[in-house]
């Protein structure tokens, strides 16, 4: 791949904003049981209804041993709401293609054209091994794109006679298609030259873990020059913590309190964890901070501290409002057109960050403001005196 060429970023003028329901626990603070919260169906809910409410594009649901069944979850919060898009993880290995895209068109027709599906490959030999997969990165991503080009054309309605190296399937066939033709779209995350080959020949959207924008650039470009290569054009996506306060002061304070219970043991066992992963990905966020706590402004506003204990999504963009919306801007401007975004706890934050931060962003239609306008016209803010309607904020 090194000797494509790299293709020039292209600017995008309008974002999707993504919420993330949190299926492996929530609380106020990292590394704790203290203040923690019960990650309870009703729980999810409130997310699931806040973020509707709220305007954002959708939510994405994780998959993994850590977390609630993701079909389960999104199929039951589906009809609790009216807008928003689930975008659902699907590990091809741990399912039959065909399976998968029986569910998949399920769940499509279910929710009124609301599904999204990210393929995520897996990147923990040990989990994997716990359900049954022994296969090595390289395998992993050659049953990937199997599963894919089965799935694919399955779901458009082909009838699939398939013999690969690792999936067979005679007479394939799927007799309820998916609302969305000739499939719901495609996201995809994984940062390896194997990944990265896989999506740029059959994925719609590219996503990336946070990194720092010089590197997200770089990314973009490779995994745009890949897909130029085959003929196709991949959008991208970036998954980033944010905690937004009204100043950069509380901002950062924030930042320090939502690990103020972590200690080095914790971090090192953690830290061990990773280790044992074959993900790319996992590895340049780790790389980030190193498993050191005093270095975790990894680029301007941009924090490494969640990924001290975290797995996956380890960076948060930190700061006041109008300070991240600008950093949202700068991603933008190397071709970052969606963001799945969290907070802990990931109610109060979804609420904080739409209140505070949508104003400020081009939001693309169909997300909390329709080409400028609030499709929620309030009342905001409370009267004065039972009467006054509230001054907006002087800019
Ligand atoms: N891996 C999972 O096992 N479950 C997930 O829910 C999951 N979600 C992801 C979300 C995003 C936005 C990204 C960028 C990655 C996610 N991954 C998830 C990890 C990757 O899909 C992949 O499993 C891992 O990084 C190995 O691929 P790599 O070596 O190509 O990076």
């Amino acid at each position: 791949m090194s000797d494509t060429p790299l293709h020039p970023a292209e600017p995008v003028t309008e974002a999707n904003v993504f919420w993330f329901i949190p299926t492996h626990g929530d609380g106020r603070y990292l590394g704790t049981t203290h203040g923690a919260r019960a990650v309870s169906f009703d729980y999810l809910k409130q997310i699931a209804q806040a973020a509707d409410s709220l305007g954002y594009y959708g939510v994405l649901l994780p998959t993994g041993r850590s977390c609630e069944d993701s079909w389960v979850i999104a199929s039951a919060l589906a009809p609790l709401t009216e807008r928003l898009r689930y975008l659902v993880a699907v590990r091809p290995g741990l399912q039959s293609p065909t399976v998968s895209a029986r569910m998949a068109a399920t769940l499509d027709r279910v929710s009124n054209g609301r599904l999204l599906i990210n393929v995520v490959t897996g990147g923990d030999p040990v989990e994997n091994a716990g359900d049954g997969i022994f296969l090595s990165h390289t395998e992993r991503y050659e049953v990937t794109w199997e599963f894919l080009s089965v799935w694919t054309r399955l779901i458009a309605g082909e009838t699939v006679h398939y013999e690969g190296k690792h999936i067979r399937i005679e007479d394939g066939r799927l007799f309820f298609p998916s609302l969305q033709r000739p499939y719901p779209p495609l996201y995809f995350g994984g940062s390896s030259t194997a990944g990265i080959d896989v999506a740029a020949e059959t994925v719609d959207k590219y996503l990336t873990w946070g990194e720092p924008p010089a590197q997200v650039a770089e990314k973009v470009a490779v995994v745009r020059a890949a897909a130029a290569a085959k003929g196709r054009k991949v959008t991208f996506g970036i998954r980033l913590h944010v905690i937004v306060r009204e100043t950069n002061e509380a901002a950062w304070r924030a930042a320090d309190e939502l690990i103020q219970h972590v200690d080095d043991a914790t971090i090192a066992q953690a830290q061990k964890t990773f280790a044992r992963m074959d993900s790319v990905g996992q590895a340049r966020m780790q790389a980030l901070h190193g498993g050191r706590r005093d270095k975790l402004e990894v680029s301007p506003n941009l924090w490494a501290g969640v990924g001290l204990v975290r797995g996956g999504a380890g960076t948060a963009l930190v700061g006041d409002p109008e300070t991240v919306a600008q950093r949202m801007k700068e991603y933008m401007a190397v071709g970052i057109d969606s963001f799945i975004l969290s907070g802990y706890p990931h109610l109060e934050e979804a609420y904080r960050f739409a209140e505070l931060v949508f104003p400020l962003l081009p939001l693309a239609p169909g997300n909390g403001r329709d080409k400028g306008e609030a499709t929620n016209h309030g009342p905001f803010g409370e009267r004065i005196a039972n009467t006054l309607p509230p001054a907006p904020k002087e800019t």
